[in-house]
């Protein structure tokens, strides 16, 4: 049976983005895998997080994925920071890993922007630590948004550099499971520009937590251009907003764009956008409802995570003891 892991920053309410893309497909996974799943907490701090608010919104972030539905019982759900495995590994890629590599990081590139002199050395080798997060635990499978495509080869260069440096076989290679029409949601401010919790406006995303009327209002507020929606997929090139929009749609009903616009094209925004928020709102109600309950009970969250923090440091630290006899350390 195949390992899996992923890992989700509490760095915001999780958005409609990191559901489809990542959380919708981890769930689906816990049939015929062994999954584990973290809340990336240190990889959080590579931006600034207000320490006032990174407990509890590792906290929120673990309560959203236990209302997704991952079951914590048959697989592993915990907050990074708890298993010290990951910050162990993470040192050893530090010294595999090239500069060179993490130069071509595009996500590096996004988030540094003009600033690069002052952002953190933490965000600069932030995917030497997503590297460790997987290989500590020597998954093989790992469920993400088209976004971390580049992020997961670079971890398959890392394990094979570890591998021919030291002449083992040690790490296996890594795949990424990337599912469905909506691997990479966009803004809903600007269709070219991916949703993101952490952007600074909040009606560019839809967060899993948003009420009703606030989803109702971000969609018929989303950026759209004039002409009406076309009859087949070729009709939305050069249309990145109605694309997005069409494309979330079909993620959620489980269709394909074609299907979308089969039903949908010749319409109007209007009339597709009211569609669309209907959607949207049969399908986050439920998770923004179960959420709450909860967070009504943060005791239990707690317990969840510290029993999935033994479960998986049981898994990682011999494999972690291992790299490190591997290279060379001594384990008196
Ligand atoms: N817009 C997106 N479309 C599809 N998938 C997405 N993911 C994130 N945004 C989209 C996927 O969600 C998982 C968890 O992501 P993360 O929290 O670890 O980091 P991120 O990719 O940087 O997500 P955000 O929301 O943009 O967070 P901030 O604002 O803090 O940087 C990943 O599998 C990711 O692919």
């Amino acid at each position: 049976m195949h390992r899996v892991f992923s890992g989700i920053q509490p760095s915001g309410v999780p958005q409609l983005g990191n559901y489809l893309g990542a959380m919708r497909n981890w769930v689906a996974l816990q049939d015929g895998h062994e999954c584990i799943y973290c809340v990336v907490d240190l990889h959080a701090l590579t931006t600034w997080q207000d320490p006032k608010q990174l407990a509890s919104q590792t906290r929120e972030m673990a309560a959203s994925l236990l209302a997704c539905g991952i079951d914590a019982k048959q697989h592993i759900l915990f907050n990074q920071s708890a298993v010290p495995a990951h910050v162990r590994l993470a040192w050893i890629f530090n010294c595999v890993a090239r500069m060179g590599w993490l130069n071509r990081m595009t996500q590096f590139k996004d988030k540094a922007g003009k600033d690069r002199e002052n952002v953190s050395t933490g965000l600069f080798v932030y995917p030497n630590l997503m590297a460790a997060d997987i290989l500590a635990y020597r998954a093989t499978r790992v469920p993400v948004g088209d976004d971390q495509r580049q992020h997961l080869e670079l971890a398959n260069d890392i394990a094979q550099k570890f591998n021919h440096d030291y002449a083992t076989e040690f790490f296996p290679a890594i795949e990424p499971v990337i599912l469905g029409v909506a691997a990479r949601v966009m803004s809903l401010r600007d269709g070219t520009k991916k949703m993101s919790k952490s952007d600074p406006s909040d009606q560019s995303r839809i967060n899993l937590t948003d009420e009703p009327e606030a989803i109702a209002l971000k969609i018929r507020r989303a950026k759209t251009d004039p002409a009406p929606l076309p009859g087949d997929p070729a009709g939305l090139e050069g249309r990145p907003e109605a694309a997005n929009l069409v494309g979330i749609y079909a993620a959620l009903a489980g269709t394909d764009l074609a299907g979308v616009l089969r039903e949908h094209g010749g319409k109007g925004f209007g009339a597709f956008k009211e569609a669309l928020a209907e959607l949207l709102i049969s399908h986050l109600s439920p998770i923004a409802e179960e959420t709450r309950r909860w967070l009504d009970d943060p005791g239990a969250i707690d317990a969840v995570l510290r029993d999935g923090a033994a479960r998986a440091a049981e898994i990682a630290d011999p494999i972690v003891d291992e790299a490190e006899r591997l290279v060379g350390l001594l384990k008196p």
